[in-house]
């Protein structure tokens, strides 16, 4: 049977990545990208677009009608420093957009959905080190809970509907197609700009600030690979813990010097994203997803770097 994939959310950091190597995989015609913004250039220009706002449900029936996906991958959400300025917005987002979409999914028979969770979702009393798949997860952000809540309603949706639905909790993404939008991790990108423009950046996560990261390469891939595991194969319909490397500000500005000797790094003195970080793992256990469907990340902070680096001089033109 052939595919119809809809991407909702598709113009934000993930969903720009996400669409292209879904159409690349599956055939442009094949992968509908959906968002309540304008499309960017290379979503609009490779494929069908589709405007959608996950809070009207009318809208997105509309579009589930019209299309039938075989798939849903739902991207939109409202990050961790984002959600804690707008709570009630964030929380009727990240909640109801979910509901609206897994709803939708039961009633047109969606063969398959993907929903992302995050790191976000342990607190102040998980284990830092080695975070656990199951441990106490006490989140404090609105966008934590919000998706602490959304893996329950995925986990309750399989196993009421049968609803074949499937997630990861991505911890930090490091990209440069797409700007990020609204994270406590956005430092991480932030550098790589800031480093080309000007050789000197101002972190407001303080330089020993330990946090999971990823590479985007890994993450699509990641994506991908858990979407086309056997249904048998998930033992997990909450959501996997995933890992790819963990690093602080100060390890990662030693890394940029590596390639640019004069590139200077200063830390802000208070910033509310740092109470965000400091309830965050530093490292996660990402054993199940290593079991299930095989995940195993390629890229560590060196080769991370030389990516950023290279990708954001040229893109930049620089
Ligand atoms: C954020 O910082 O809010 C996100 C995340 C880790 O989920 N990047």
């Amino acid at each position: 049977m052939s595919e119809k994939i809809l991407v909702i959310g598709a113009n934000g950091q993930i969903g720009t990545e996400l669409v292209t190597a879904l159409r690349n995989q599956y055939g442009a015609e094949q992968v509908i990208a959906s968002d309540i913004n304008n499309p960017a250039y290379a979503i609009r220009n490779s494929g069908p677009f589709e405007f959608a706002n996950v809070l009207d449900k009318e809208n997105l029936h509309h579009l589930f009608h019209k299309h039938q996906p075989t798939q849903v991958y739902l991207l939109a959400a409202i990050l961790s420093a984002t959600g804690e300025q707008k709570p009630k917005l964030a929380w009727d987002l990240n909640m109801n957009g979910l509901i609206h979409v897994l709803d939708l999914a039961v009633e047109f028979g969606t063969a398959k959905v993907f929903w992302p969770s995050s790191i976000a979702v342990f607190g102040p009393n998980s284990p830092k080190q080695n975070t656990p798949q199951y441990c106490i997860m006490d989140p404090n952000t609105v966008y934590g809970f919000s998706k602490l809540a959304g893996e329950r309603w995925c986990e309750y949706y399989h196993a009421k509907h049968g609803l074949d639905v499937r997630s990861i909790r991505y911890p930090g993404i490091i990209s440069w197609k797409a700007a990020p939008g609204g994270g406590t991790t956005d430092y991480a990108i932030h550098i790589f700009y800031e480093a080309l423009k000007t050789g000197t950046y101002q972190s407001f996560l303080s330089a020993n600030t330990m946090l999971p990261m990823m590479y985007m390469y890994d993450a699509i891939r990641a994506t991908l690979s858990l979407m086309e595991a056997p249904a048998e194969n998930i033992s997990i319909r909450s959501s996997y813990n995933l890992a790819g490397m963990s690093f602080t500000p100060a390890q990662l500005a030693e890394q940029i010097k590596q390639q640019m000797p004069d590139f200077s790094i200063s830390y802000a003195d208070h910033d509310p994203r740092q109470a965000i970080a400091d309830s965050w793992p530093q490292s996660i256990d990402d054993s199940q997803a290593k079991t299930d469907w095989n995940w195993q990340p390629e890229y560590d902070l060196k080769r991370l770097t030389e990516e950023m680096l290279k990708n954001l001089k040229n893109s930049l033109n620089l």
